[in-house]
């Protein structure tokens, strides 16, 4: 008893001191805090959590309440727990879990089955030592194919995450080997994932966070209507956490930058950077009148990438634009985004109802630059962690001035027909091209 309180007070006191690094990971509808603001002592939790003792070698299971320290630790099995009656809520049983699993130095693993399906208190939750952990997901990978997911709670940087282990590709095969996929997991969970769980420094007020792990599907699906070719086939995507602009980048803002950065002014700025329309409707250095707060446009992709390098951020690639604009609406309309001419201009931003992730017109109103190159076939080879078209993430960034290939836009806009509003359109300029309809906003990654 006494150790597990010094353990406690250790991880009380080296969490207020770790301020750089992340709070704990929620895990999906979790917030940030509530890990940490576990009301009951985890002994008292832990002894209202059934759980089953379950052995390797396959012999078979006991089911054993908790009781505080006297745990059975032999190498040979795994615990499988069932919440208590009373911790019957996904997120109360899990953190309960996380904590355990924090304090005694070893991770949870989730199992989910190829539907992805069921509530997270139904699934299996298995905890085990990082050791352990490659014979467990071997064993049950033997039993069943499928989507494997995995909660790694990492005591030395308490952080934890919901994140998939081993993936299916399209055809359903099995992306990675076992290894290969426990290994490059764990990397991931040791060293990015303590900045990008949940920042402790405030979530600057005119963006919003995106944590890192989560899964979506990128993409169309076969029936979806209206989708084209080259957004298919669907896939899995995992990123890194990262910050997006609420708002599509105004005239006010992109006139910040100009003043500050004379070389990209309109009369200034070197011919390979634009098509000779760039800032066509600005009078010199002066947007339109009473249109401080509409997106700018006339803006070249170069335009966008010097702005966002000046402001310390970048363009966002694809995925991260299409994770940030998914699961908002089902249906368009007049009332819900600015496309169609419904309104015949650009829109000051946030005049429409904010998506479910606080983002505001990523439907309609300006196309947005991506980071990407666009290829038509890349999510039939595309990486499921951060996929990047055209080079590397370092590369792309540090060399954009030398970019002639064509670059990705999203998102369609106020001239736009509502089938080039959907989530996962995709279209195409080279990026010296400007015109009315394009603009940007930024992301910055959480992990410097
Ligand atoms: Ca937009
Ligand atoms: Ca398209």
């Amino acid at each position: 008893m006494k150790t597990f309180y010094i353990i406690a007070c250790l991880l009380i006191l080296s969490l207020s001191q770790q301020v750089v690094y992340a709070q704990q990971l929620p895990i999906k509808e979790e917030s940030a805090e509530g890990f940490v603001k576990l009301g009951m002592p985890l002994e008292e939790a832990l002894i209202k959590t059934t759980f089953v003792v379950e052995w390797l070698s396959g012999e078979g299971s006991t089911e054993v309440v908790f009781q505080g320290e006297n745990i059975i630790r032999t190498p040979d099995y795994i615990e499988r727990r069932r919440p208590h009656p009373d911790y019957s809520t996904r997120g109360g049983f899990y953190r309960i879990l996380t904590k355990y699993a924090v304090e005694t130095h070893r991770y949870i693993f989730v199992p989910f089955d190829n539907n992805g399906g069921g509530s997270l208190t139904s699934r299996r939750l298995h905890v085990v030592d990082k050791k352990t952990l490659r014979t467990v997901v071997a064993a049950f990978l033997a039993e069943r194919k499928g989507i494997w997911g995995l909660t790694v709670a990492d005591s030395s940087t308490d952080t934890i995450a919901l994140t998939y282990i081993i993936e299916e590709d399209w055809r359903g095969n099995l992306k990675d080997s076992i290894d290969k996929a426990i290994t490059g997991h764990l990397r991931m969970i040791e060293g990015k994932l303590r900045d990008v769980a949940g920042p402790r420094s405030p979530i600057p007020s005119d963006m919003a966070f995106f944590r890192a792990g989560r899964f979506f599907r990128m993409g169309s699906d076969k029936w979806e209507k209206d989708a084209e070719p080259d957004e298919k086939p669907q896939h899995n995507v995992h990123l890194d956490g990262f910050y997006m602009d609420k708002y599509e980048t105004t005239n006010a803002q992109y006139k910040e930058f100009i003043d500050a950065n004379p070389q990209w002014q309109k009369n200034r700025i070197p011919k390979k950077y634009h098509d000779g329309d760039y800032l066509k409707h600005w009078n010199g250095n002066d947007y339109p009148p009473a249109k401080g707060n509409h997106p700018v446009v006339y803006v070249s992709w170069y335009a966008a990438m010097a702005y966002a390098e000046w402001r310390g951020k970048r363009l966002p690639t694809e995925a991260e634009w299409e994770r940030a604009a998914r699961g908002s609406w089902r249906t368009i309309n007049a009332d819900r985004a600015n496309y169609g001419e419904n309104v015949g201009d650009t829109t000051p931003v946030g005049t429409y109802p904010p998506g479910a992730s606080g983002l505001y017109d990523m439907a309609g109103n300006v196309w947005e630059w991506c980071l990407d190159e666009y290829n038509p076939d890349f999510y039939a080879i595309s990486p499921s962690h951060n996929p990047l078209a055209g080079g590397t993430m370092d590369n792309t960034l540090s060399d954009w001035r030398n970019v002639k290939t064509v670059r990705v836009l999203r998102g369609g806009s106020w001239v736009s027909n509502a089938k080039f509003v959907r989530v996962s359109d995709r279209t195409r300029f080279t990026p010296k091209i400007t015109n009315k309809a394009r603009g940007f906003r930024c992301v910055k990654p959480v992990t410097p």
